[in-house]
């Protein structure tokens, strides 16, 4: 007689997935006007005046700032929209995206 194997079943916790979060970088150059990364910042990243003139700020003196921590795809879009706003100017402005540990 043959032994039909049975699996037992275990009970799993339901998984709920956590998006990939990214940050948004912003990179300083030297021809960008300030009040333009300002009006960007507030545009595409929905910074308030005080936030966006401290992350413009401090991009212009060391070099980049964290805009904002946002899902994988969303902070892609909305980096891409910023570099793409100055771009449309002539301007060499550009943000960035990284995995956050
Ligand atoms: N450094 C630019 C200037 O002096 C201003 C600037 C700030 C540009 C931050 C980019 O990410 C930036 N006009």
């Amino acid at each position: 007689m043959s032994k039909i194997a049975t699996k037992r079943q275990v009970k799993t916790e339901p998984r709920v997935e956590r998006p990939r979060l990214h940050k948004v970088i912003l990179f300083n150059d030297d021809y960008t006007p300030r009040d333009f990364v300002v009006e960007v910042l507030k545009g595409v990243f929905r910074l308030n005046e005080t936030q966006a003139l401290n992350v413009m700020m401090t991009a212009h003196r060391k070099g980049v700032c964290v805009v904002v921590v946002l899902a994988q795809d969303i902070a892609e879009t909305k980096a891409a929209r910023g570099t793409e706003a100055g771009a449309a100017k002539g301007y060499p402005l550009r943000f960035g995206t990284e995995p956050e540990e």
